[in-house]
């Protein structure tokens, strides 16, 4: 399996690796995690293939607390098969017939004000284990890690780590001394390489992560290869700056006391030539001239009525009436088309 490596270092990791041939210069991820608002997407990557077996990369530490050699080494052949995940190489340790306690740390990494850091590599394993009892091993492999400068370890989900996929399968055997008895393991055989994901603690200051394999009094595997490893998360602030939020003009104050709870649009009064003395109808009822004033408060009639004035007054032409009052009779002007 060949994935691209695309990494960004941060500096705490550049400063650290800085010089390790198997590690491209630093690029924006393709493959980093979704982050949201500001934060960056940072990678890590090692996959064991710029180096020559059996050396290991720049910044790696192998340590056998107890146990025969060999260390921790990269390797490109032998068993478990097949040797390396990503080609030519793989991490390898072996499994021997004593008791053992073979370390390769990672240190340097930092997580700090930080989202979603993530851990996930692949191994091959077969480490000797229980025939009868599917949950039980007696030589196996855990993952821990340091979140104060290497001085103490614990395993990893002690630490507030989840194993996602890929967790422990069984648990070591109290009874043969084995240096992780009583803890979950992976152990057995896994078939091939498998992934393993794993949510890391979400601070870690100058954090190393550990890859552990115990073995046991008796009895020998074929041993552990580690390879393509992956570490990810999203980088908090301090942010690129960004674009200044442009207010939006229309939400202001000053624009409420020019609205009007109705949508109806007033309409605007017709030219009069001149006030009439008797009053007429509008097609609309929504304007009515009376005497010069415009009255814009009438709710719309359906059927536009002519309407007569109240008091109607005299026209000129009315005969005066024997009582010398005007003799006439009202009328309304017409509904204009
Ligand atoms: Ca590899
Ligand atoms: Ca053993």
């Amino acid at each position: 399996m060949t994935r691209p490596k695309s990494i960004v270092t941060p500096p705490r990791w550049r400063r650290i690796f800085s010089g390790r041939s198997d590690i491209p210069a630093p690029v924006v991820a393709s493959s980093s995690p979704q982050c949201i608002l500001c934060m960056k997407p940072v990678e890590f990557g090692e996959n064991f293939d710029g180096v020559m077996p059996p050396m290991l990369p720049l910044g790696w530490i192998a340590t056998n607390v107890q146990g025969p050699p060999p260390l921790w080494v990269t390797s490109n052949s032998g068993m478990p098969s097949p040797p390396a995940d990503t080609l030519p190489n793989a991490a390898f340790i072996d499994d021997p017939a004593v008791v053992s306690d073979k370390l390769s740390d990672l240190p340097g990494l930092t997580v700090f004000e930080a989202l979603s850091p993530q851990l996930t590599f692949r191994h091959n394993f077969n480490l000797e284990a229980s025939d009868q009892d599917p949950n039980l091993g007696f030589d196996g492999a855990v993952l821990e890690i340091s979140v104060d400068q290497g001085q103490t370890y614990q395993d990893i989900l002690d630490a507030g780590g989840i194993l996602i996929t890929g967790g422990y399968n069984r648990t070591i055997s109290t009874d043969r001394g084995s240096p992780i008895a009583g803890r979950p393991a992976w152990s057995g055989n896994s078939g091939g390489f498998i992934t393993t994901t794993v949510s890391l603690p979400l601070v870690i200051i100058e954090g190393t992560l550990r890859w552990r394999m115990a073995s046991d009094s008796g009895g020998s595997g074929e041993g552990w290869r580690v390879d393509t490893i992956d570490i990810t998360w999203c980088q908090g602030p301090p942010c690129t700056p960004t674009p200044p939020i442009t207010p939006m003009p229309t939400v202001t104050p000053t624009a409420t006391p020019n609205a009007t709870p109705s949508p109806r649009v007033t309409p605007r009064p017709r030219p009069t030539p001149a006030p009439r003395p008797t009053a007429r109808a509008t097609p609309t009822g929504m304007l009515r001239a009376t005497a010069g004033s415009i009255s814009t408060h009438s709710p719309p009639t359906p059927t536009p009525k002519p309407r007569v004035t109240p008091h109607p007054r005299p026209v000129p032409s009315a005969p005066p009436s024997p009582h010398g009052t005007a003799a006439f009779t009202p009328h309304s002007r017409p509904t204009p088309p």
